[in-house]
Protein backbone atom coordinates (compact mmCIF):
# COMPACT_ATOMS: atom_id res chain seq x y z
CA UNK A 1 0.00 0.00 0.00
CA UNK A 2 2.73 2.58 1.34
CA UNK A 3 4.87 0.96 -1.45
CA UNK A 4 2.14 2.26 -4.36
CA UNK A 5 1.47 5.69 -2.53
CA UNK A 6 5.64 6.66 -3.08
CA UNK A 7 4.98 5.09 -6.57
CA UNK A 8 2.17 7.11 -7.91
CA UNK A 9 3.64 10.46 -6.30
CA UNK A 10 6.96 10.21 -8.35
CA UNK A 11 5.71 11.00 -11.82
CA UNK A 12 2.45 13.00 -13.25
CA UNK A 13 -0.59 10.84 -13.76
CA UNK A 14 -1.80 11.12 -16.77
CA UNK A 15 -4.93 13.69 -16.52
CA UNK A 16 -1.97 15.51 -15.25
CA UNK A 17 0.02 15.37 -18.66
CA UNK A 18 -3.28 16.38 -20.22
CA UNK A 19 -3.79 19.29 -18.31
CA UNK A 20 -0.49 20.52 -18.70
CA UNK A 21 -0.46 19.79 -22.84
CA UNK A 22 -3.72 21.14 -22.82
CA UNK A 23 -2.35 24.82 -21.13
CA UNK A 24 0.99 24.87 -23.06
CA UNK A 25 -1.35 24.68 -26.09
CA UNK A 26 -3.26 27.33 -25.15
CA UNK A 27 -0.20 29.62 -24.80
CA UNK A 28 1.24 28.41 -27.96
CA UNK A 29 -2.11 29.32 -29.97
CA UNK A 30 -1.77 33.02 -27.62
CA UNK A 31 1.54 34.09 -28.63
CA UNK A 32 0.82 32.23 -32.58
CA UNK A 33 -2.40 34.84 -32.59
CA UNK A 34 -0.13 37.85 -30.67
CA UNK A 35 2.58 37.38 -32.98
CA UNK A 36 0.55 37.72 -36.47
CA UNK A 37 -1.61 41.06 -35.51
CA UNK A 38 2.01 42.34 -34.43
CA UNK A 39 3.63 41.37 -37.80
CA UNK A 40 0.28 42.64 -39.29
CA UNK A 41 0.67 45.72 -37.62
CA UNK A 42 4.41 46.60 -38.18
CA UNK A 43 3.29 45.68 -41.83
CA UNK A 44 0.92 48.30 -41.65
CA UNK A 45 3.62 50.66 -40.30
CA UNK A 46 6.79 49.89 -42.39
CA UNK A 47 3.51 50.77 -45.48
CA UNK A 48 2.98 54.00 -43.86
CA UNK A 49 6.38 55.27 -43.84
CA UNK A 50 7.12 54.21 -47.02
CA UNK A 51 4.09 56.43 -47.98
CA UNK A 52 4.98 59.13 -46.36
CA UNK A 53 8.52 58.79 -48.74
CA UNK A 54 7.15 58.68 -51.53
CA UNK A 55 4.63 61.62 -50.63
CA UNK A 56 7.93 63.85 -49.70
CA UNK A 57 10.10 63.24 -53.21
CA UNK A 58 7.40 64.50 -55.23
CA UNK A 59 6.33 67.52 -52.72
CA UNK A 60 10.01 68.28 -52.84
CA UNK A 61 10.26 68.03 -57.01
CA UNK A 62 7.59 70.02 -56.94
CA UNK A 63 9.26 73.00 -54.56
CA UNK A 64 11.60 73.63 -57.72
CA UNK A 65 8.62 74.09 -60.82
CA UNK A 66 7.41 77.36 -61.69
CA UNK A 67 3.40 77.18 -60.93
CA UNK A 68 2.80 78.30 -64.93
CA UNK A 69 5.26 77.41 -67.70
CA UNK A 70 8.15 79.81 -68.13
CA UNK A 71 7.79 79.90 -71.88
CA UNK A 72 4.19 79.37 -72.58
CA UNK A 73 2.48 80.97 -69.28
CA UNK A 74 -0.88 80.42 -69.00
CA UNK A 75 -2.08 79.16 -72.40
CA UNK A 76 -1.71 75.42 -72.16
CA UNK A 77 -2.64 73.22 -68.73
CA UNK A 78 -0.82 70.31 -68.64
CA UNK A 79 3.06 69.60 -70.16
CA UNK A 80 3.89 72.02 -73.36
CA UNK A 81 4.99 70.10 -76.44
CA UNK A 82 7.64 68.36 -76.90
CA UNK A 83 8.19 68.19 -72.91
CA UNK A 84 8.76 64.93 -70.84
CA UNK A 85 9.46 63.89 -67.51
CA UNK A 86 13.46 64.98 -67.73
CA UNK A 87 12.13 68.68 -68.72
CA UNK A 88 8.87 69.14 -67.33
CA UNK A 89 9.31 72.97 -65.88
CA UNK A 90 5.61 73.55 -64.45
CA UNK A 91 3.14 71.90 -61.84
CA UNK A 92 0.26 71.36 -64.52
CA UNK A 93 3.00 69.23 -66.53
CA UNK A 94 2.40 66.63 -63.52
CA UNK A 95 -1.47 66.85 -63.88
CA UNK A 96 -3.03 62.90 -64.48
CA UNK A 97 0.89 61.34 -64.32
CA UNK A 98 0.95 58.18 -62.31
CA UNK A 99 4.37 56.82 -61.71
CA UNK A 100 4.68 53.48 -61.27
CA UNK A 101 6.91 52.80 -60.53
CA UNK A 102 7.19 56.03 -58.17
CA UNK A 103 10.13 58.60 -58.82
CA UNK A 104 12.18 60.38 -56.76
CA UNK A 105 13.32 64.29 -56.29
CA UNK A 106 16.17 63.87 -58.80
CA UNK A 107 13.41 62.42 -61.21
CA UNK A 108 14.96 58.79 -60.96
CA UNK A 109 12.54 55.65 -60.72
CA UNK A 110 12.47 53.88 -57.62
CA UNK A 111 12.48 50.16 -58.42
CA UNK A 112 12.99 49.13 -55.02
CA UNK A 113 9.31 50.71 -54.11
CA UNK A 114 7.54 49.50 -57.74
CA UNK A 115 4.82 47.82 -55.72
CA UNK A 116 3.76 51.39 -54.77
CA UNK A 117 2.40 54.30 -57.41
CA UNK A 118 2.51 57.95 -57.05
CA UNK A 119 -1.25 59.57 -59.13
CA UNK A 120 -0.63 63.40 -59.41
CA UNK A 121 -3.77 65.54 -59.65
CA UNK A 122 -3.17 69.42 -60.26
CA UNK A 123 -5.75 71.86 -60.28
CA UNK A 124 -6.81 75.75 -59.76
CA UNK A 125 -8.44 76.12 -56.82
CA UNK A 126 -10.35 79.65 -55.47
CA UNK A 127 -9.20 82.60 -54.43
CA UNK A 128 -12.00 82.56 -51.95
CA UNK A 129 -12.11 79.22 -50.94
CA UNK A 130 -9.59 76.50 -51.34
CA UNK A 131 -11.21 74.08 -51.54
CA UNK A 132 -13.54 74.54 -54.58
CA UNK A 133 -11.61 73.55 -57.99
CA UNK A 134 -12.45 76.25 -60.63
CA UNK A 135 -11.33 75.81 -64.29
CA UNK A 136 -7.68 75.69 -65.51
CA UNK A 137 -5.41 78.68 -65.18
CA UNK A 138 -8.60 80.65 -63.44
CA UNK A 139 -7.22 81.30 -60.37
CA UNK A 140 -3.60 81.87 -59.19
CA UNK A 141 -3.74 79.23 -56.73
CA UNK A 142 -2.50 75.61 -57.54
CA UNK A 143 -3.45 72.93 -55.60
CA UNK A 144 -1.43 69.72 -55.86
CA UNK A 145 -2.66 66.19 -54.99
CA UNK A 146 -0.80 63.13 -54.46
CA UNK A 147 -1.76 59.80 -53.89
CA UNK A 148 0.28 56.72 -53.11
CA UNK A 149 -1.06 53.71 -54.12
CA UNK A 150 0.05 50.10 -53.14
CA UNK A 151 -1.47 47.17 -55.27
CA UNK A 152 -4.12 48.91 -56.42
CA UNK A 153 -5.17 50.78 -53.22
CA UNK A 154 -4.71 53.83 -52.22
CA UNK A 155 -2.74 53.75 -48.36
CA UNK A 156 -2.39 57.92 -48.24
CA UNK A 157 -2.40 60.75 -49.61
CA UNK A 158 -1.52 64.64 -49.13
CA UNK A 159 -2.28 67.80 -50.82
CA UNK A 160 -0.84 71.46 -50.54
CA UNK A 161 -1.16 74.88 -52.41
CA UNK A 162 1.07 76.77 -54.48
CA UNK A 163 0.12 80.31 -55.91
CA UNK A 164 2.13 82.64 -58.40
CA1 LIG B 1 6.04 73.00 -68.86
CA1 LIG C 1 2.46 73.21 -68.28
Amino acid sequence: MRKNARKNRSGFTLLEVLIATFLVGIAVAALLVTNGALTRVNAAGIELSTAEFLLEEIRELTASLAVVDPETGTDIFGAESGETLGSYDDLDDLDGITFSPPIDINRSQLSDFSVFSQVITVENVSTSDLTVTVGDHLSPFVKVTVGIVMNGREISSSSWIRTR
